[in-house]
């Protein structure tokens, strides 16, 4: 059985969704941020990079979202969660994704780890400035040149979508309003409703 790591308010959320949406056997186990848990000498020995999702697997531990989104798509081939026999769609899938975490997501942490990239206050208070508008252009970005509707990739549901609704659920916090971006405000609240999002959502809850 799968288990997935997570803390909640993070990018594991896209994973999280990802195996609800696969139908998977899994177990998922919440890290306290509060208490540093990521940094515990027992998750350190799952995750060495001291970060949330990990995701433990009969062959080993996967980390990197991209990488587990991709994993997901391919173990469970009958949720279609990816165009596995299109090399070129399969790409651009990993293309999407690979934009959210390497620059969205970076983007976005300059807000609350400014610390991996700088030590003086002044230059965390100029980072957080830098936010609403660095997010804010990525997902104009995205909005106007990538997203292809209904679903990010176009009429396929992919783990692109689980993965854009995470990153969606950051904006209000970074000062970005989605309503600037109608068709990301529209996957966002379609998203929303989705059966096994609204059973995540809860759990994380719980
Ligand atoms: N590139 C990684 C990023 C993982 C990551 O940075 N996770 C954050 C939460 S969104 C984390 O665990 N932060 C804890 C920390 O920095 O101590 C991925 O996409 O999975």
């Amino acid at each position: 059985m799968l288990k997935l790591y997570y803390a909640t308010g993070t990018c594991a959320l896209a994973t999280y969704i990802t195996l609800e949406e696969a139908g998977a056997d899994y177990t998922a186990e919440r890290l306290s941020f509060k208490t540093n848990q990521q940094n515990s000498a027992d998750y350190l020995a799952i995750n060495p990079k001291g970060r949330v999702p990990a995701l433990v697997t009969d062959r080993g531990v996967l980390t990197e979202t991209p990488a587990m989104l991709a994993y997901l798509a391919q173990t469970f081939p009958r949720a279609k969660l990816a165009p596995l026999d299109d090399p070129f769609d399969f790409a651009q899938v990993q293309s999407f994704n690979s934009y959210l975490c390497s620059t969205v997501h970076i983007n976005h942490a300059h807000k609350m780890r400014g610390a991996r990239w700088a030590s003086e206050e002044s230059s965390f208070a100029d980072m957080k400035a830098m936010i609403p508008k660095t997010m804010g252009a990525c997902f104009k970005l995205i909005e106007q040149k990538m997203y292809k509707g209904p679903w990010v990739m176009g009429d396929q549901f992919t783990i692109c979508d689980p993965y854009l609704y995470t990153l969606s659920t950051w904006l209000e916090g970074d000062s970005v309003d989605i309503n600037a971006t109608p068709k990301i405000a529209d996957h966002f609240k379609r998203m929303s409703d989705r059966p096994g999002v609204r059973k995540v959502m809860d759990a994380q809850k719980a």
